[in-house]
This record gives C-alpha cells, sequence and structure tokens, in this order.
C-alpha cells in the first residue's frame, strides 16, 4: 500500500488544528501490548505537542481488539471531540485474523455512522509482528501520529459543523 512512499508521519504542525480546546479519548488494547503502547504513546505526545491539555487526554484499556468496538461506544457516550482506537492484530495460523480485522474495523464504521463523535481507526493489521513494529516506530513511521493528527482535524471538522 502506501508506505511504499516511505513514512507517512511527517507533518508539519503549523498547518494542524490547534488542539488546546479539545478532549480526546484513547481506547487501547492490551493485545500486542508493545506495539499498541508505542502507538499511544506516539499519539499521545502529538497531541500535546498540537496544544491538548494532558488533561483532556483520557485513555481506557481494554483486552483485545475485538474490545474495541465496545470501549469507542462507552468513550462516545461521554461526548469527547473525538475516540481513537488502538490495536495490533497479527495474523495467525487460524481465520480468527479475519474474522477479527472485519469485526473491528466494520464497528467502527458503525460506531461512526451512528454517534456524532468521530472515532478514528489505528488498529495495524499485519501479516508479522516485523511489519507491526515498522508501523509503531520503524521504517514506515508510526501510525500513533497520523491518528492524532486525523482526531484533531475530525474535532475541528466536527465543531465547525456544530454537531
Ligand atoms: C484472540 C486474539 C488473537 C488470536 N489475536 C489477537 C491479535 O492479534 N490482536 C488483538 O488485538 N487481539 C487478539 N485476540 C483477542 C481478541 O481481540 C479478543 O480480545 C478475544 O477474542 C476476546 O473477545
Amino acid at each position: 500500500m502506501a508506505t511504499g512512499l516511505g513514512n507517512l508521519s511527517d507533518y508539519k504542525s503549523n498547518s494542524l488544528p490547534d488542539g488546546s480546546s479539545y478532549k480526546i479519548t484513547l481506547v487501547v488494547s492490551e493485545w500486542n501490548e508493545s506495539i499498541t503502547n508505542a502507538l499511544k504513546i506516539a499519539a499521545i505526545e502529538t497531541l500535546i505537542s498540537l496544544k491538548v491539555n494532558s488533561e483532556n487526554i483520557n485513555t481506557i484499556h481494554v483486552p483485545g481488539s475485538f474490545e474495541l468496538i465496545y470501549g469507542a461506544k462507552l468513550a462516545q457516550e461521554k461526548n469527547p471531540d473525538a475516540v481513537i482506537v488502538i490495536g495490533s492484530i497479527i495474523q495467525g495460523e487460524t481465520k480468527h485474523f479475519d474474522f477479527i480485522c472485519n469485526a473491528v474495523s466494520n464497528g467502527i464504521k458503525d460506531l461512526n455512522i451512528i454517534n456524532k463523535v468521530p472515532v478514528i481507526f489505528c488498529v495495524l493489521t499485519d501479516y508479522n509482528l516485523k511489519q507491526a513494529q515498522d508501523r509503531s516506530g520503524g521504517k514506515y513511521g508510526n501510525k500513533g501520529i497520523e491518528a492524532a493528527i486525523a482526531a484533531l482535524k475530525m474535532s475541528k471538522i466536527r465543531k465547525e459543523e456544530n454537531k
């Protein structure tokens, strides 16, 4: 996919929303924790660098990526400006990978359709651990950074539309 173009996590902060008025909730899966923790730290650091107050960043931990859907639904009910779901699904020897990937992406899509709070998808779906490491602070950057930026952009769009 687009990772062939290189590191997609580089950004210029002067072209991004000022985060000082926004509340963001992160829902983080504990499966493949070394990966999800790296994504979480990058997302939080990016939000803070874009002026989000650390007191306005809340984190909910859930057991696995499948539970990100329920965690995001709970987070939406508290009406933050945006929610970021963070997970790492790595293919094993069975079809479980496909079921979890499809369920999570469809579940989060549904929450975006049904509810007003935007949910940003920061779930890595990789064939092996190396691919996950490359995208959580390795040669392809860190998807946590991109998710944080998407969360602020969606918060701004929502505010401008008065939702
Ligand atoms: C069971 C399972 C497996 C095999 N693999 C992963 C994975 O790679 N990444 C992940 O986030 N979660 C995995 N899980 C756990 C499921 O997401 C879920 O937590 C359990 O099926 C319980 O509902």
